[in-house]
């Protein structure tokens, strides 16, 4: 069995339905069961506002894992553990029960259908960039977290 170099890589996680903390919560226990990965670092849980979205609001973390998993095979676990979640996917954008998200893995860049790394999004939202900054604050700076500062966010 080939075995790879560990990396660093950082999760977003979401959800807006049903008891979304819980589901924020068990999906770390989750992670951090799956095969050759640890969760290193988990950031506290937030309220946040929609964006581009709908329903209810939103919890949301940002954890750190070491993997020597691939990309794409770190990506098919994620993808098994919000279908165990109930995720359903009627539209874009829509209301979920669990969204896990690659944001960064290494300092890898990944452009392919399934999977794009760094996400293309994360500048833009601060229910990504506050808690990725609460664990990884060399990850972001001072001028990215003011440009989302008017996007609602709560600690939980
Ligand atoms: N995820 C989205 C779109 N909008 N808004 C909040 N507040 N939190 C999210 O996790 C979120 C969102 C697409 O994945
Ligand atoms: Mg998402
Ligand atoms: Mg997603």
């Amino acid at each position: 069995m080939q075995m790879f170099e560990p990396v660093t890589a950082y999760i977003a996680l979401g959800a807006n339905l049903g008891d979304a903390a819980q589901a924020v919560r068990g999906a770390m226990d989750a992670i951090h069961a799956l095969p050759d990965t640890q969760v290193s670092r988990r950031s506290a849980l937030y309220l946040t506002t929609p964006v581009d979205s709908d329903g209810p609001d939103y919890v949301n973390a940002v954890i750190e894992v070491k993997t020597t998993l691939r990309a794409p095979h770190l990506l098919e676990q994620l993808q098994k553990i919000e279908q165990g979640a109930g995720r359903k996917r009627p539209y874009r954008n829509a209301p979920r029960t669990l969204d896990l998200d690659i944001l960064l893995f290494g300092g890898g860049h990944i452009s392919s259908p399934a999977l794009t790394v760094p996400h293309p999004r994360m500048a833009q939202r601060a229910f990504v960039l506050k808690p990725l900054a609460e664990i990884a604050p060399h990850l972001v700076k001072p001028a990215q977290l003011r440009a989302v500062r008017d996007q609602a966010i709560e600690k939980l």
